[in-house]
């Protein structure tokens, strides 16, 4: 993708602390520093949230718990010049407001100036990474998303592109994958999958890239009092589990609208900092006790048929 038009390519990337980043081409294809991408107003455009490594703290932006995992380039109005998407993902608790956003380049192909506005485009809380491409060949690009983690609506669906050029405009989901189809065909799961989608084998249909963080379980040999204590562990976390959610719960009912508030005023509730002293030790020797993951991610093409 060349954002700016210079005619090298351009590296587009998602960072932890919910902002994007532009690594612009040189002529040899290699790549220049990376710059944070700002809208009009110099202000970084973001999605979700993310823990400050140094205010030891979360910060809330768009109101979500969650991180942006994609910020990819299409031209959305069809004006000649790139658009943002962005996606984020929702750490096992969906939220409102998060979903799939735009962000229209009012600038030129050459000189790209981002809107301050972000609009909803699809309005789900749960989606971690999204593709572009004409999924049912009628010359209108569609949505591919990807739920990586969250429970019956993990899979991978596509939103039918029902707009015009220069217009798009979404149907409802319809699945690729569901969370089981995907299983079957993989003996993998879906957690934080990512999507691309490209014409992999050259027969001219689309497929899909399909990239896991999972990995494949090594079950481990286990003896009869480990197997004990395991599950022994295993009740005494989710008991803690429920004990923190109301805790959770308590200080999202307190501070309705400032979510960044409620979760940090929760992690420093003294019954809160007790259970997280006691159960530190106890989670890590459960940790032990549970299947290694291998080191392999594993990438998929999935191939139309
Ligand atoms: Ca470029
Ligand atoms: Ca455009
Ligand atoms: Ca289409
Ligand atoms: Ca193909």
């Amino acid at each position: 993708m060349d954002l700016n038009g210079d005619g090298n390519i351009d590296l587009l990337a998602a960072g932890y602390i919910g902002c994007g980043y532009i690594f612009y081409g040189n002529e040899d294809g290699s790549l220049k520093k990376p710059e944070i991408i700002c809208n009009k107003k110099g202000e970084k455009i973001m999605l979700g949230s993310y823990w400050d490594d140094d205010k030891k703290k979360w910060i809330d932006y768009r109101k979500g718990f969650s991180n942006l995992t994609m910020m990819k380039a299409i031209d959305w109005d069809e004006d000649g010049d790139y658009d943002l998407i962005l996606s984020s993902h929702p750490h096992g608790r969906p939220h409102e407001g998060v979903g799939i956003q735009l962000v229209i380049n009012e600038g030129t192909k050459n000189n790209p100036v981002f809107s301050t506005v972000q609009k909803m485009v699809i309005n789900t809380p749960y989606h971690v990474a999204n593709a572009f491409t004409d999924w049912d060949g009628d010359g209108l690009w569609d949505i591919i998303a990807t739920v990586g983690e969250y429970k019956e609506a993990t899979g991978i669906f596509w939103y039918k592109n029902k707009g015009t050029k220069g217009a798009p405009k979404f149907d409802k989901a319809q699945t690729i994958f569901s969370k089981e189809g995907f299983d079957k065909a993989t003996a993998m799961n879906l957690y934080g999958a990512y999507v691309s989608a490209a014409d992999y084998n050259n027969d001219g249909k689309v497929d899909l890239i399909i990239g896991t963080s999972a990995s494949k379980d090594i079950p481990l040999n286990l003896t009869e009092s480990q197997i004990k204590r395991r599950d022994e562990l295993k009740k005494e976390l989710d008991k803690y589990n429920t004990k923190r959610n109301k805790i959770f719960e308590k200080y999202t009912k307190k501070y309705k609208n400032d979510s960044e508030k409620a979760y940090n005023e929760a992690q420093q509730d003294k019954t809160m900092l007790k259970m997280i002293k006691k159960f530190r030790p106890l989670y890590k020797e459960y940790s032990k006790l549970l299947p290694h993951p291998t080191k392999l991610c594993p990438v998929y093409v999935s191939l139309k048929k």
